[in-house]
């Protein structure tokens, strides 16, 4: 008897765990038990062809779950987690609550699967989205070359904000969409007041035909939660407390799926070939690298995708043992569903 309990299973994540439940050929789950608030107990889904009844988070509701995946506001993981512990449970969780404490590991299956079980507290964390989306292809070239220094610019998707950032970005196109704006300064926030649109972005910039160069909120010295997460997470999942590491985080009017430009300085020499070999030998890894054939990954052929997709690989001209390279990533997926999935797969498999 295994049972699997998804916390905030009505979630935008939530929903993908359950395509995700449903698209797997088997499943060593005996019962799946989908957890949320209590304003959305009651509701019923259908996972692998059988109506479940979500139920309320309550300690009660995870008596007899072996694995409880949560996907839910970092104060709510804070809080629940241990519960679930506490009631038998080993808890993967994808807030940013524990990522950081050095008794919970912090996993990428194809990275660092062994770390799932040294787990003190009974917790292991699954990466911020736009750390995963490049931690399989550099995982691969670091067991390689030996990673020393990353350079990164995120173009971040408006779903890593949630249902809320989907919504958004889908108004704000509405409300530009036919309207000939973006040749004026100011006139694509005109637009978006004119269609009733609140100021109140989660974007905090318009986000239709705009980038917005700001993801999370604002820490010392100008950085963002979203680039210092970047920077102590690619650290901790490769082992490496001193890779030097500079990120630019970038919101792009793209629904779903992250992309990364990465520039990775290795110990040793490093060659495009190889690293093509390399990438392609990868399982969660797609190669699309033909630019005469202007072949390349976009987060249009990327999203519903579980692999993650790699292109433009090219030696750096002025920088030794350095690639240049971009990565896309479907954020609800590999960023987040799938890749905390992949971790209760583990852990019921070892
Ligand atoms: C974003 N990466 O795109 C964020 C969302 O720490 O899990 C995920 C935040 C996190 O806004």
């Amino acid at each position: 008897m295994t049972t699997l309990a998804i916390v905030g299973a009505t979630g935008a994540v939530g929903s993908v765990m359950i395509d995700i439940i449903d698209a797997r050929e088997t499943v060593p789950w005996t019962e799946i038990r989908l957890i949320a608030s209590p304003r959305s107990a009651g509701r019923r889904l259908r996972v692998r062809g059988e109506e479940i009844e979500v139920v309320a988070l309550s300690p009660e509701a995870f008596d007899g779950v072996d694995i409880a995946m949560f996907d839910v506001p970092d104060a709510v993981s804070a809080e629940w987690a241990p519960v679930a512990v506490s009631r038998g449970a080993i808890a993967v969780d994808n807030s940013g609550a524990f990522r950081m404490d050095p008794e919970v590991p912090l996993v990428v299956p194809e990275v660092n699967a062994d770390q799932a079980h040294e787990r003190p507290k009974g917790i292991v964390s699954n990466p911020n989205c736009t750390t995963l989306s490049m931690m399989a292809a550099l995982g691969a070239l670091h067991r390689a070359y030996g990673l020393r220094e990353l350079v990164v610019a995120s173009y971040q998707a408006a779903s890593g904000a949630g249902q809320e950032g989907i919504d958004r970005l889908q108004q704000e196109i509405a409300a530009v969409a036919g309207k000939g704006v973006g040749n004026r300064r100011g006139d694509v926030a005109e637009a978006i007041a004119s269609a009733g649109l609140s100021e109140d972005s989660p974007f905090n910039a318009p986000l239709a035909l705009n980038v917005v160069p700001f993801a999370g909120s604002l820490r010392d010295g100008g950085w963002t939660s979203e680039e210092l997460k970047v920077r102590n997470e690619s650290r901790k999942i490769l082992g490496l407390p001193d890779l030097k590491v500079s990120a630019t985080c970038v919101r792009v009017p793209v629904v779903t799926t992250h992309s990364i430009a990465v520039h990775a300085t290795f110990d040793g020499e490093v060659d495009v070939a190889t690293a093509q070999q390399l990438f392609a030998a990868q399982p969660s890894i797609v190669l699309l690298d033909e630019p005469e054939a202007k072949r390349f990954p976009t987060p249009a052929d990327v999203v519903g995708e579980d692999p993650t997709y790699v292109g433009r690989i090219r030696q750096a001209l002025d920088f030794p043992n350095t690639l240049d390279f971009f990565v896309c990533g479907d954020n609800l997926r590999k960023g987040a569903a799938l890749n905390t999935y992949e971790i209760a797969e583990e852990l019921v498999r070892n």
